[in-house]
């Protein structure tokens, strides 16, 4: 199961790279901030990879997942896993995230949905998500599962992320402005503040790292 390699091994990228086996999934990620928006996602739950590819398309990220996982049973593993996965990567590619802005906000409207997302780089997972989804699936995916990603995201990488939604009828468009406000966000609060001078952004003069990195 090699990764191909579309991410320039020596582009001076901050980048996180995890592999995951567990008896319940086996998940390979690849993350660089500092990407140019290339992405190769294979996770085997399609609505999931459609979600993943707004990270790169709108966060600027290159990101490369392969995950198998036990969707025989359903897709809450893989789905879980993929998060964590996502999150130890982003924590690593952050480190003791030195000159970098640490808050990101955006407002993505889909149609007639609009999401408001707002995050801090804090090191202290913590998550509202207030998004009100009417159906019980997109496709074949749980819409369950949503909250759940970002439950995985967040406890993995020391995110304070706020997601609320400020309208919406589609369940699809709902979802997909969340993660286009999410990426959007996520690459204003990653971005390299050059006024920084690449102190880390706390008056404490510490940030928690998160993701082993
Ligand atoms: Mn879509």
């Amino acid at each position: 199961m090699a990764i191909p390699s579309n991410i320039n091994a020596d582009h001076a990228g901050r980048t996180g790279s995890v592999e995951r086996v567990t008896k319940e999934t086996r998940v390979r990620l690849r993350l660089n901030l500092d990407g140019t928006g290339c992405g190769q996602v294979e996770t085997t739950i399609p609505f999931l990879d459609h979600m993943l590819m707004q990270l790169v398309s709108h966060g600027l990220f290159d990101l490369q997942v392969q995950a198998h996982g036990d969707t025989e049973i359903d897709d809450h593993h893989t789905n879980e896993d993929v998060g964590i996965s996502l999150g130890q990567a982003l924590g690593q590619a952050l480190g003791d995230r030195r000159g970098i802005h640490r808050f990101g906000h955006f407002l993505a409207p889909l149609d007639e949905a609009l999401v408001q997302v707002a995050l801090d780089c804090s090191g202290r997972p913590h998550l509202e998500f207030d998004l009100q989804l009417r159906a019980e699936r997109i496709g074949r995916y749980d819409t369950q599962l949503v909250r759940e990603f970002f439950v995985a995201v967040v406890n993995n990488s020391g995110l304070t992320l706020h997601i609320r939604q400020l309208h919406g009828r589609n369940d699809h468009h709902v979802v997909e402005a969340c993660f286009k406000a999410f990426a959007r966000a996520l690459r204003m609060a990653t971005e390299v503040d050059p006024r920084r001078s690449g102190q880390v952004p706390s008056s404490k003069g510490v940030l928690e790292q998160a993701g082993g990195g």
